[in-house]
């Protein structure tokens, strides 16, 4: 090559790196691509669906709620440990300390993290776990419930209370009076009464519970009798106190004859979920060693509720918990897996898909 064809050539590659690189013709780089991607007002829209929202941390067991026009969700916060010596059926291995609160303007933005809104060190009756929390709005307060085992180490119910609904909570210096058991779930009907469902078995430790009186060696239902139903409660006005009675509720077969406790793929398990639509009650809840979230319709809060079928097929993972709600007109699912941590049952992060109900109110179930 002579000098002067060695002067052009590099001539011609310095006036190709001048050129923008949205000009240059990139594999799979599309002219249409390109002036999308140049237009000053339009922003990618993100697809969150079925993906991990949180992956700083490991979270869990989302309850998700529209307060002030956007989602907060309020999750379980797992640890990132490897406390394997502790495994065992009743859940050592899910050893939280705190709760993160999150918020999202959109579905398709990921979540921020409002931080830590409320530690067990600040919690006067607790001694350990802080499992799956609920929140409510009521009297301009926002309500944080949670399950904590208290000193004894029996599991029972706490509230603790903000202005903001990303926290910080203050919690009441007692456990609810009469709360028991796990997965506390609050939900508000259109007259505004308050109810509180909750319960969870083995871990939950509701088979301890079945005279009312805490009974460490109570053992659950036989495999053809009826099963043991989540609980419910009426909330008093000021949202601290339950309002009478704690009532189970019954869960029936579309034959309408009581779920036994042998149908582990129907019977309830942990993670109740109540909302309405179109006038129904829905109550959904995990299946435990079913793997999966069922739900049961009723005309009202405290039942009895038919079976239906399945909102989440398995996901990976043991648990499975979540939550549903409206937000802009459409309904989402919010769930968890333990994809993030590749696996690992106590170490799960949340997701959102979009839920669908056919004409007729049935939930078509959804492949996570
Ligand atoms: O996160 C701890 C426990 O695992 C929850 O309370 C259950 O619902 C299950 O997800």
């Amino acid at each position: 090559m002579t000098h002067h064809k060695i002067l052009m050539l590099c001539a011609l590659l310095i006036l190709f790196a001048c050129v923008p690189v949205s000009s240059q013709t990139l594999p799979g780089n599309t002219p249409e691509a390109t002036s999308v991607a140049s237009a000053p007002t339009e922003e990618p829209v993100m697809d969150i669906f079925k993906k991990p929202l949180v992956t700083h941390i490991y979270t869990a067991d989302p309850s998700a709620h529209v307060f002030e026009g956007k989602i907060y969700i309020y999750p379980s916060h797992d640890l990132d440990h490897d406390n394997l010596l502790t495994a065992n059926n009743d859940g050592d291995q899910f050893d939280m300390e705190d709760y993160h609160v999150f918020s999202m303007e959109n579905m398709h933005t990921l979540p921020v993290d409002h931080g830590e809104v409320l530690n067990v060190k600040d919690v006067p009756w607790a001694s350990k776990q802080m499992w799956a929390p609920d929140a409510a709005f009521k009297n301009g307060t926002y309500y944080l419930y949670f399950p904590a085992r208290d000193k004894q180490h029996i599991f029972r119910i706490g509230v603790a209370t903000s202005k903001s609904p990303a926290g910080p909570f203050t919690p009441e210096s007692s456990y609810i009076e009469g709360s028991f058991s796990i997965d506390p779930c609050v939900f508000i009907d259109d007259d505004g009464q308050a109810y509180i469902i909750f319960g969870g078995l083995m871990g939950g430790q509701l088979e301890k519970w079945q005279t009312g009186q805490f009974d460490p060696h109570g053992v659950g239902p036989k495999h053809n009798e009826p099963a043991l139903g989540p609980r419910i409660a009426r909330l008093a006005a000021d949202m601290l106190r339950f309002d009478g009675p704690v009532q189970e509720i019954l869960l029936l077969d579309e034959d309408k004859t009581p779920i036994l406790a042998g149908e582990g793929e129907k019977r309830f398990f942990e993670a109740s979920w109540m909302h309405k639509y179109n006038g129904v009650y829905y109550f959904s809840y995990s299946t435990g060693t079913g793997h999966q979230i069922a739900y049961a319709i009723g005309d009202k809060p405290t039942g009895p509720f038919v079976f239906k079928g399945y909102v989440l097929n398995p996901v990976t993972g043991w648990t499975t918990h979540h939550s549903i709600v409206e937000f802009q007109g459409k309904w989402y699912l919010f769930y968890h897996d333990a994809t993030l941590s590749g696996g690992v049952d106590y170490k799960r992060n949340i997701k959102v898909a979009e839920l669908t109900y056919n004409p007729d109110g049935t939930i078509q179930t959804i492949e996570p």
